[in-house]
């Protein structure tokens, strides 16, 4: 089944809760669908972090787009593409379904903040377009999109910007009629009682996604109970290699050779199979 067709019948599974993880090139994509999760985040933070870079539309939309690919070669799982605001106005978002469609993303998630943004969690930067602004942009990406099955994420910073839950409520109102697939609430604080409200109040039937980053206690069950319909755990690749790597490297600083840090290796044969070194004639 095309990866598409899967998304689009993952959302329609009543009761199903998609469990999606952030990854930022092809290796860490092949891992999550090792792990058997149900979709690929190709995340804006995990790819620009992998450059080095802040999550702040440092990198292009053709850089982005460029590892997305290979994400999209890595796994039979379908993909969303973070795509930020859709990297300018209204013009940009046109090219950016066009391009990102064309190279077989499941999804495309756009975002109502200012280009360029800033990752939500950083405290400065966070202002938002407004609502009619961000309902052309939707407006624009369902007209250009040509699958049907390609799905349009509307996520909505109201409560990251400090603009309220009314804000938010009025934006996934306007978000829903200009044509939105799914509503992304994203929330910033240390527990879920701003989803949960969001969701309580939320009585249309537009799908609700959820990034509990900052609320890691809330669980698979908690957004079944309440009709969350997909988690994206967006960073814990990314950081948790990095963690890795800082443990591996102090060690083998302190260290006379690599066999001291041996065990902490995956095995050169699993690297192969990654790689499907197997499949090669
Ligand atoms: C990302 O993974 O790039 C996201 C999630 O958009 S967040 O970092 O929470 O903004
Ligand atoms: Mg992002």
């Amino acid at each position: 089944m095309k990866a598409r067709n899967k998304m689009r019948q993952l959302i329609n599974q009543k009761g199903k809760v998609i469990r999606a993880v952030g990854a930022h090139n092809g290796l860490t994509a092949r891992l999550v669908e090792r792990h058997n999760f149900d979709a690929v985040w190709a995340s804006g933070f995990e790819i620009s972090s992998s450059f080095a870079k802040p999550d702040a539309n440092i990198l292009s939309m053709t850089e982005f787009k460029n590892i997305t690919e290979n994400i999209i070669e890595s796994t039979t799982l379908p993909v969303i593409a973070d795509c930020d605001t859709g990297f300018g106005n209204v013009n940009n978002v046109i090219e950016t379904v066009k391009k990102f469609e064309n190279i077989g993303v499941s999804g495309i998630s756009i975002e109502d903040k200012i280009f360029p943004k800033m990752n939500s969690f950083v405290e400065k930067g966070q202002s938002l377009i407004s609502k009619k602004e961000f309902e052309d942009k939707l407006k624009a990406a369902k007209d250009t999109q040509i699958d049907p099955d390609l799905i349009i994420i509307a996520r909505i910073e109201s409560l990251i910007a400090g603009s309220g839950m009314d804000d938010a409520l009025e934006r996934a109102f306007a978000y829903y009629q200009a044509g939105a697939d799914m509503i992304l609430i994203h929330s910033k604080i240390h527990n879920p009682s701003e989803v949960l409200q969001f969701r309580k109040l939320w009585n249309y039937p537009t799908p609700v996604v959820i990034v509990p980053t900052t609320y890691p206690m809330f669980s698979v069950e908690e957004a079944r109970n309440n009709d969350f319909k997909m988690l994206i755990y967006a960073n814990p690749i990314i950081r948790s290699s990095v963690k890795a790597i800082n443990d591996t490297l102090s060690k083998l600083y302190s260290s006379d050779s690599l066999l001291e840090i041996d065990d902490d290796l995956i095995d050169m044969s699993y690297m192969f199979d990654l790689q499907k070194v197997k499949e090669m004639v």
